[in-house]
């Protein structure tokens, strides 16, 4: 016997008494069978994937991404104070919550489809959420526990519970510290910072503000104090210091390093919304900065993208005042549409009241939202039914139109590397009411789409229902309620050939 092949033909010859030349043909058979498969699986293989358009996001983004919505906490003695920046002077006594109950945070914030926290641990005020052995201005010397209590603490551990995220806002801006301007400030800050990591991880994002409002109590001068927001914090030390205990947060601040700022606080990202910026026009002061941060560059050099602030309340800290002024599920699930239905992510406050709880106007608000969410796009049209495109990347069914309604995020549609515009067509397989259009790019190889529009076939003919400019991580968009059986994706201009991992039709 010469080879392994003929040890397992002769024995599977003697086992089912078949005659030699009958044995022959099924191995024929088996062989090219085999060769075929082995030969149309490489030749797909062969077709290689499209060339990622620079920058990409990391995988520390793609993962910050897919969370697209979580909420902030604004908690402070502002609470009891009735104030948005606390000048720094405030006693710790004042802060008082009378039933606290930071679970009923998580289980408002996880029941209305948010999937992470972030805590103001300490604002301008500098007043601290957890008892830093760094000053005496924190929950120590407040009545809240007796001055056992950590807030920060329990939030993060009802967090986990709950399974949100949990993320960490430290102002760097300082209205307390009576050294807020000279270096000892910075290390100050950055001994918080190290006491809060070192305590918490992991943290999925860190919030730094870019408020400087200038003047503050400062330990007693009552003075305004300039600082110069480039160099004063020496924030490469500060990032480098929290990577080495951190590796994979993300940064927020106006200009990143990791997400940037959208340019506004009412809730909303550009139309055209570029997850690429260049940094080095990124300086607070410079004209235009905020439009800039709000529509992104389309040929930026670093994938920074944006995060959509907005209160669920006029200010960002409870006031009763405001209870009239929640806002509501309708103005919420528009916010939706304008922050997550842009491709960034969205962060919703939520601040808590004088009880330390999230208040039932603001509860029935979520739930509200919620639920709207859940009813628009409760059905996927688009599921698994039939798509045609103009074309397909070297006709390769790896890349064919089906990926784009698999239900799997890791396939796309894509075409050749020439094709910089295209069509998918999706058969609903029978007449529907249509509301809402869902696009994803594959964005692990960089933002493309630049425009686009959506037909839909009504009464036989085509008609244009939407146009757009970027797609990114999601795109979801509103139409004029319609019926139609037939819909269609244009894709009128990409930077490079389009690469569409999901569609849905609701
Ligand atoms: C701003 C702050 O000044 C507000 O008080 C709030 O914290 C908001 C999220 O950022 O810059």
């Amino acid at each position: 016997m010469q080879t392994i092949e003929d040890f397992f033909f002769v024995s599977f010859t003697r086992q089912t008494n078949l005659k030699p030349s009958s044995m022959n043909r099924l191995f024929s058979f088996f062989s090219i069978t085999i060769l075929s498969i082995t030969l149309l699986v490489s030749c797909h293989k062969q077709v290689l994937p499209p060339s990622p358009v620079l920058p990409v996001p990391t995988d520390s983004q793609l993962a910050w991404h897919e969370m697209e919505q979580y909420a902030f906490v604004h908690f402070t003695t502002n609470t009891f104070t009735d104030k948005e920046w606390g000048s720094g002077d405030e006693s710790e006594k004042v802060f008082n919550p009378t039933a606290m109950d930071v679970t009923q945070w998580t289980k408002t914030i996880h029941s209305a489809g948010l999937n992470g926290l972030v805590l103001t641990c300490k604002h301008h005020d500098g007043f601290c959420l957890w008892p830093s052995r760094y000053t005496e201005h924190s929950v120590k010397n407040s009545p809240y526990k007796n001055g056992k209590g950590n807030v920060v603490d329990e939030v993060e551990k009802a967090c986990r519970a709950e399974g949100l995220k949990f993320g960490v806002y430290l102002s760097p801006w300082d209205r307390n510290r009576a050294d807020y301007g000279s270096p000892s400030y910075v290390e100050y800050y950055r001994n918080q910072l190290k006491e809060l990591f070192a305590a918490h991880s992991p943290v999925f994002e860190m919030w730094f503000d870019g408020a400087n409002g200038g003047d503050g109590y400062y330990g007693g001068a009552r003075e305004k104090r300039q600082i110069d927001g480039k160099t004063y914090y020496d924030w490469p030390t500060t990032l480098k210091l929290i990577r080495g205990m951190e590796p994979n947060v993300i940064f927020f601040s106006d200009a990143g390093p990791d997400i940037r700022w959208c340019g506004n606080e009412s809730g909303y990202i550009g139309e055209t919304n570029w997850n690429t910026i260049s940094t080095d026009t990124l300086y607070a002061g410079k004209s235009g900065i905020n439009s800039l941060l709000n529509s992104g560059e389309e040929n930026g050099t670093n994938w920074i993208p944006a995060e959509v602030d907005v209160s669920i309340r006029p200010g960002w800290f409870y006031h009763a005042k405001e209870d009239s002024l929640v806002k509501s599920p309708e103005q919420l699930f528009n916010i939706y549409l304008s922050s997550v239905g842009r491709g960034s992510n969205l962060i919703l406050n939520i601040p808590p009241d004088r009880r330390g709880l999230i208040n039932e106007i603001d509860v029935a608000s979520l739930q509200g939202w919620k639920k709207l969410i859940d009813e628009r796009f409760k059905t996927n049209l688009a599921l698994n039914k039939p798509v045609t495109a103009s074309s397909v990347r070297s006709g390769s069914p790896v890349y064919g139109a089906s990926m784009i309604t698999d239900g799997n995020k890791e396939t796309y549609w894509a075409t050749n590397d020439q094709d910089k515009t295209g069509n998918l067509e999706i058969d609903l397989g029978g007449k529907k009411p249509i509301s809402y259009i869902l696009v994803q790019e594959y964005i692990k190889l960089g933002q493309r789409v630049k425009s686009f529009s959506v037909e839909l076939e009504i009464n036989g003919s085509w008609q244009e229902v939407a146009k757009g400019t970027t797609i990114g991580y999601k795109r979801i968009i509103r139409i004029n309620p319609a019926e139609a059986q037939k819909i269609r994706l244009v894709i009128n201009d990409s930077k490079a050939c389009p690469v569409i991992s999901n569609v849905e039709v609701y």
